[in-house]
């Protein structure tokens, strides 16, 4: 078989560039070792830059998100009962969108489905070959067949543990890595929102997030250590944990009940470097990991698409190779930005072993501070909001 572009994974990476790309008439194959039902499955992100809202109509898949989305004008950090409302819309004139991760995945397989590109799911032992010859290969066994599939390029979109980045020779690959102590345990319950925006929470006894899907469904997130289980978490223990948390007048409004799905996440920052080895580039979590605190991880997924779609348009309807050969350094540039926003995010609203009073001291004058300067909290919201592509 043989296409213009393989793309190896079928997660948001690899849909949102699949479906770009036959917008603008390219061919391609995208090979997804995972069922549909189990990609779908995926309980993940839930906030949306105001860029990967742009990038989802520009894909024209945006009529769900349009209807069932909501637009966010801020959220809110809190230290105990300070809260500081961070009014995106006022500092920025941008709004974030809440629509879950798993609700853009439904609505791109199904544009997909309806272009009729070609996807191919539950594949087996992916190798990319040739990707310094005129045609890059791609091999894979699917239903107990070895097949080949030849291609002008590859896009690696097939996250953290997925094959492509493996095949940039470790020798020729720069890692940078930071695993944070802790992870967070979300919960996704059917009881209202305990508030209308998101509330960022610092305390003495660690961080906390609240977060929603709809006015029906709320996404709760605890730090906890790294050694515990899901199953040493009641619901019981962690609605108590999580009002301990947050501002009380909040925690005593709040309704609770049961969890509908609760798991336990590591945190980490990854970025690989470079981003293209010959005719393969990598997009999203193939080449970088962000702590969930800053929600960028899938809308920096959305931004290497971004720039890989064009530069991929660009390479094949009219020769000019300008964009792929500038991919990497483009894609790393904001990439970086969202990796530092992220970190200060994390380092700034959680707690680190073995911590004296003087960083909570200076945790709290953190929180002090954006309430008291205009500049500050606009920094804080710029960052966001999605920094430009
Ligand atoms: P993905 O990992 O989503 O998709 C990669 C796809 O490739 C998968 O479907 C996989 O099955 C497939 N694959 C892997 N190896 C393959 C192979 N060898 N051959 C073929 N296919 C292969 N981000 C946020 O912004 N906010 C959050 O709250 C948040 N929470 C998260 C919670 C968890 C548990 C995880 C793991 C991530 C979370 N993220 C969050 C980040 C997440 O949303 C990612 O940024 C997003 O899924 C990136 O999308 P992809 O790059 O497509 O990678
Ligand atoms: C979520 O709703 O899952 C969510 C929201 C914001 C974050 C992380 C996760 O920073």
């Amino acid at each position: 078989m043989d296409t213009q572009v393989a793309i190896i994974g079928g997660g948001p990476s690899g849909l949102l560039l699949s479906q770009l790309l036959n917008r603008a008439g390219i061919d391609t194959v995208m090979l997804e070792r995972a069922t549909r039902s189990h990609v779908l499955s995926r309980i993940r992100a839930g906030i949306l830059e105001w860029g990967t809202v742009e990038l989802l109509r520009q894909t024209g898949v945006d009529a769900r998100m349009e209807a069932e989305g909501f637009p966010h004008d801020g959220c809110y950090m809190t230290d105990e009962d300070l809260m500081v409302h961070i009014d995106f819309k006022a500092l920025t004139g941008k709004q974030v969108m809440v629509y879950g991760q798993t609700e853009v995945t439904a609505d791109l397989y199904a544009a997909q489905d309806a272009m009729g590109t070609t996807i191919i799911h539950e594949v087996e032992d992916v190798q990319i070959l040739d990707l310094d010859q005129a045609k890059a290969a791609v091999e894979y066994t699917v239903k107990g067949e070895r097949r080949r599939l030849t291609c002008a390029y590859v896009a690696g979109c097939d996250g953290f543990h997925g094959v492509s980045r493996k095949t940039i020779p470790a020798e020729k690959r720069r890692e940078f890595e930071r695993v944070y102590p802790f992870g967070w345990l979300g919960i996704l319950s059917e009881t209202p929102p305990c508030n209308d925006e998101l509330i960022y929470c610092n305390s003495p006894r660690g961080f906390a997030l609240a977060s929603m899907r709809n006015a029906h469904l709320s996404r709760y997130y605890l730090q906890v250590p790294l050694t515990d289980k899901v199953e040493d978490w009641s619901d019981e223990a962690f609605w108590s944990e999580l009002k301990r948390r947050l501002p009380s007048a909040t925690a005593a409004a709040m309704e609770t009940g049961p969890s509908i799905e609760k798991s336990i996440a590591p945190l980490r920052s990854f970025v690989s470097e470079p981003l293209r080895w010959g005719r393969l580039f990598l997009v999203g979590d193939a080449a970088h990991i962000v702590p969930p605190t800053g929600a960028k991880g899938l809308n920096l997924a959305a931004s290497d698409v971004h720039y890989l779609h064009e530069a991929l348009v660009a390479a094949l309807k009219s020769g000019d190779e300008s964009g792929i050969d500038g991919y990497s350094e483009k894609a790393l540039a904001r990439i970086w930005k969202a990796m530092r926003f992220s970190w200060s995010m994390t380092t700034m609203m959680h707690r680190f072993d073995g911590e004296d009073a003087f960083a909570e001291a200076m945790r709290r004058a953190t929180l002090e501070h954006l309430a008291a300067s205009e500049t500050a909290r606009r920094e804080l919201a710029e960052n966001y909001i999605g920094l430009p592509y």
